[in-house]
């Protein structure tokens, strides 16, 4: 029996598990041999490469998968035992007779009965067929065998993702690896990774997928790109998933050849409706376009003094007979606004831009709006527009790939951000009026509208550079179905479809992943200040001095004295006098505003007293130290579950959460370092910059090293690191341990930089405690940094050291490429203590 049991435990944990299945790898579930699913499948309905005969090989591998039982295809008229009848409606009724619940089935939606004779599947059309099959395969998969029956429709027509992926195969804010699509400015020739990203979104319900960069290269227009376009939608068609691209509005001139792209110009319209009757050819059930216009250099109709609804509706009109869409982003501002301009407002700037133009867009346009006012921060409210435009079908867009939240380097699970502007009730016209009921078309009562998920997945075996980041890809879907679940509800599914059913690991991730945004939150920008990553570089790790003073205007307004924007129509840019009237009124009064939105609407003293009784400063002190002690712990708590996950994902995730405990700790230094030199004012805990278990690099005796001085200056414990005299020097930084003998986690902080592999040894008293390699530029996804920063800015630890008074400690680097060996500081923490 013991061994039975060590024997499956090893097949359990020994299959290697690289993450390409996401949460649709179908592990077996104990016991599930005996629960009564069905042993054979009535298909009604499918042709060849169909969602419907995609359904069925689902099945029929996901049950084996699960239960070990095969499953035998059988016509109705030869079934015999207990089936899976799999059909759409109208095959359906033919077939069996009517049923009241099928009246109730919407588009793409899926009635799934488990509870009568036969499972039943029957999908409102083929995609909605194959949604309930993986339904049935969710629940089996998380061992739920609970007879259940229901109708299940989306809220909303439009789940797509966009994809922001370049033709030469790089992904704008992507952080697994190259292109699935494009290599060499063309559409790849293998589409595996096509189909089997389908299926993964499929599975989700999400129906479309926009393939190209919104910051759009004409030559995805050129023929061999339209034959690639078109073998990427038949890799996508048996999934449901249709195919739509990102255009770039000056196509027509720089591609086409013509003197102009100006929409009012007839011969610039006859060339898209060309295009795209072209693009029909090869994609007959292509979604439609996406477009960027007007924003961040990329042209538009504003260029011929033309609207932006001009712009859209060209496009909307050579799609229209096809049955396509156009998503028009509302992501439209001026990256060039003056900061010494008091009332100067980007987040004013997408609804100045639409302002005009509510109800002048052709009824298959989707204004496309980023979930707030500026750019996918930690903390923004709502974008105004979602309760401005009332005559206009809107889509929610956000950010799956979290570009200002740690590029999945961090564990940041998104669902509960998403699911707080959802529920935000935008009070239009003093009516309920939720920002989900407004995008899925109910408020206003469109036809159209949804969401659009920026996905960033990439080559990587894990999609998106983390196992762990998963969940927000599924979340996104499961949200975009249905935005009145609950995010932990969700996560919880995704832990056991992704990493099985054991309790223990089920409530140390839930844990985890529930932690995970607030503590991001705290350690990097609190109370709606902006999240103060680099916003002039990687925006990746910290860089506060870069917010203000530059046209890009995710501006905090710093002084010495006070900090925030004034969004106040009383005293500032206006811009709470953008909301419907009874949210204005909250945003404005300070009182009113909550906390975590006071620094986005008001300019205060850092002294100024928030709800909870702290100032503003000492809250950002507080919350920094909360939320990099949180990163701690999820180290800890991932450990606890070794042997309970396979090594190959074990040590993937170890590895993530590690850097993320370090870097979680240089998030909180610069940060609070910046504001305690910005205001002077002391934390009244005692402990921003004051370190005494570290013994700076700079401080300790140099051999082949010397003193670096660091840009920004709160990227480094005291301002400064060491570097190599030379890029091919050995050097030595040596002192000896002043702290009581006994035992230490010893923390050695360092700079990763790309373009070298310095080797480095910490030696303590003539011990050699451990070597290591500044290899993280092929480890970790994030974009990296060349030079010394706090996206470089990293740690090792090395637990548990023994140590005595007067040891000599030896730091050995070895200059490599154009890594000088860069080292920070070294920390010699008692147990228990986090410095
Ligand atoms: O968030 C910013 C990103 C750009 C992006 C742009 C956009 C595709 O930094 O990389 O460009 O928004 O959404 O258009």
């Amino acid at each position: 029996m013991r061994l039975l049991t060590l024997t499956l435990l090893f097949i359990t944990l020994g299959a290697a598990e690289d993450g390409l299945q996401g949460w649709l790898r179908y592990a077996a579930v104990p016991g599930s041999q005996n629960a009564i699913v069905p042993s054979q499948i009535v298909v009604l309905n499918a042709t060849e490469g169909s969602p419907i005969s995609t359904a069925q090989q689902e099945l029929e591998k996901g049950i084996k998968s699960i239960t070990g039982k095969a499953i035998k295809r059988r016509s109705a008229a030869r079934q015999q035992s207990r089936a899976i009848i799999l059909g759409t409606r109208d095959t359906f009724v033919k077939h069996y007779g009517n049923m009241t619940a099928l009246s109730g089935l919407e588009e793409d939606g899926f009635y799934l009965s488990t509870e009568g004779a036969d499972v039943t599947i029957v999908g409102h059309n083929e995609r909605g067929t194959l949604y309930g099959a993986f339904e049935y395969l969710s629940r089996l998969a998380q061992g739920n065998f609970a007879p259940t029956s229901a109708v299940h429709n989306p809220q909303a027509p439009i789940r797509w993702t966009n994809e922001w992926d370049n033709l030469d195969g790089s992904i704008e804010r992507g952080y697994a690896g190259p292109s699935n699509f494009f290599r060499n400015g063309f559409v790849v020739d293998n589409v595996t990774r096509t189909a089997e990203y389908a299926r993964l979104l499929a599975s989700l319900r999400i129906n479309g997928v926009i393939i190209n960069n919104v910051n759009a290269n004409a030559s995805l227009l050129n023929d061999r790109n339209l034959d690639g376009i078109g073998r990427l939608a038949d890799a996508m068609r048996p999934y449901g998933v249709q195919l739509g691209i990102a255009l770039n509005f000056a196509s027509p001139q720089t591609f086409g050849g013509l003197p102009t792209f100006d929409p009012s110009d007839p011969k610039v319209d006859a060339w898209w409706v060309n295009i795209t009757n072209v693009l029909y050819e090869k994609v007959p059930d292509m979604a439609g376009y996406l477009v960027k216009a007007n924003s961040e250099d990329q042209p538009g109709p504003l260029t011929y003094n033309r609207t932006l609804a001009d712009g859209g509706n060209m496009f909307a009109k050579a799609l229209k007979p096809h049955g396509g869409v156009v998503m028009f982003r509302a992501f439209v501002y001026d990256h060039h606004i003056s900061p010494t301009n008091w009332t100067s407002d980007r987040a004013n700037g997408a609804l100045e831009a639409f302002q005009d133009l509510d109800g002048k867009f052709d009824d298959n346009v989707v204004v496309q709006i980023k979930y707030g006012p500026l750019d996918f921060q930690v903390r923004e409210p709502p974008s105004p527009i979602f309760s401005f435009l009332r005559d206009e079908s809107t889509a929610i867009e956000v950010q799956v790939t979290p570009e200002y939240l740690g590029q999945n380097d961090h564990l940041v699970y998104l669902a509960p951000l998403w699911k707080e502007i959802l529920e935000f009730d935008m009070r239009a016209d003093s009516q309920p009026s939720k920002v989900k009921d407004i995008v899925s078309g109910k408020r206003f009562k469109r036809k159209l509208g949804g969401y659009a998920g920026v996905v960033g997945a990439g080559a990587n075996t894990t999609w998106l550079g983390s196992h762990l980041a998963m969940s927000n890809l599924y979340a996104y879907g499961r949200l975009a179905w249905d935005a009145s679940l609950d995010p932990q509800d969700i996560l919880q599914d995704w832990i056991r479809l992704t990493f099985g059913c054991d309790e223990q690991v089920v409530s140390t991730i839930t844990d985890m992943a529930m932690r995970s945004l607030p503590a991001y939150e705290n350690y990097s920008g609190n109370l709606g200040v902006g999240t103060l990553t680099d916003v002039l570089y990687t925006h990746f790790g910290p860089n506060p001095l870069n917010t203000d003073n530059n046209g890009w205007g995710f501006w905090q307004r710093a002084d010495h004295d006070s900090i925030g924007m004034d969004r106040t129509v009383k005293n500032g840019t206006g811009n709470a006098g953008q909301y419907a009237p009874e949210v204005a009124q909250m945003f404005e009064n300070i009182e009113t505003t909550p906390d975590n939105l006071l620094l986005w609407f008001h300019h205060v003293p850092y002294t100024q007293k928030l709800k909870s009784g702290k100032t503003v400063i000492q809250h950002f002190y507080d919350a920094h130290y909360e939320g990099a002690a949180a990163a701690q712990e999820f180290v800890t708590q991932w450990e606890s579950l070794e042997g309970k996950i396979d090594q190959e994902r074990y040590e993937n995730v170890l590895y993530e959460q590690k850097f993320q405990a370090g870097h979680a700790l240089v998030w909180r230094d610069a940060i609070n370092d910046f504001y305690y030199n910005v205001s002077g004012i002391p934390d009244d805990n005692g402990r921003v910059g004051n370190h005494p278990y570290r013994i700076e690099a700079e401080k300790m005796t140099l051999f082949g090293y010397k003193t670096y001085a660091v840009k920004p200056f709160i990227a480094a414990s005291g301002s400064a690191a060491i570097i190599t005299t030379s890029n091919s020097t050995t050097g030595t930084a040596t002192t000896n341990v002043t702290f009581a003998s006994g035992t230490y986690d010893v923390a050695v902080n360092y700079f990763d930089l790309i373009r070298g592999k310095a080797k480095y040894q910490l030696a303590i008293g003539n011990r050699t405690v451990g070597e290591w390699v500044g290899d993280a530029e092929g480890k970790l996804g994030h974009e990296p940094s060349l030079y010394l920063d706090a996206h470089s800015a990293m740690r090792i630890t090395f637990k548990g050291v023994s140590v005595a008074r007067g040891d000599l400690v030896r730091i050995t680097g070895q200059a490599d490429g154009m890594e000088p060996a860069p080292l920070d500081y070294i920390s010699f923490l008692p147990p228990g203590v986090v410095d």
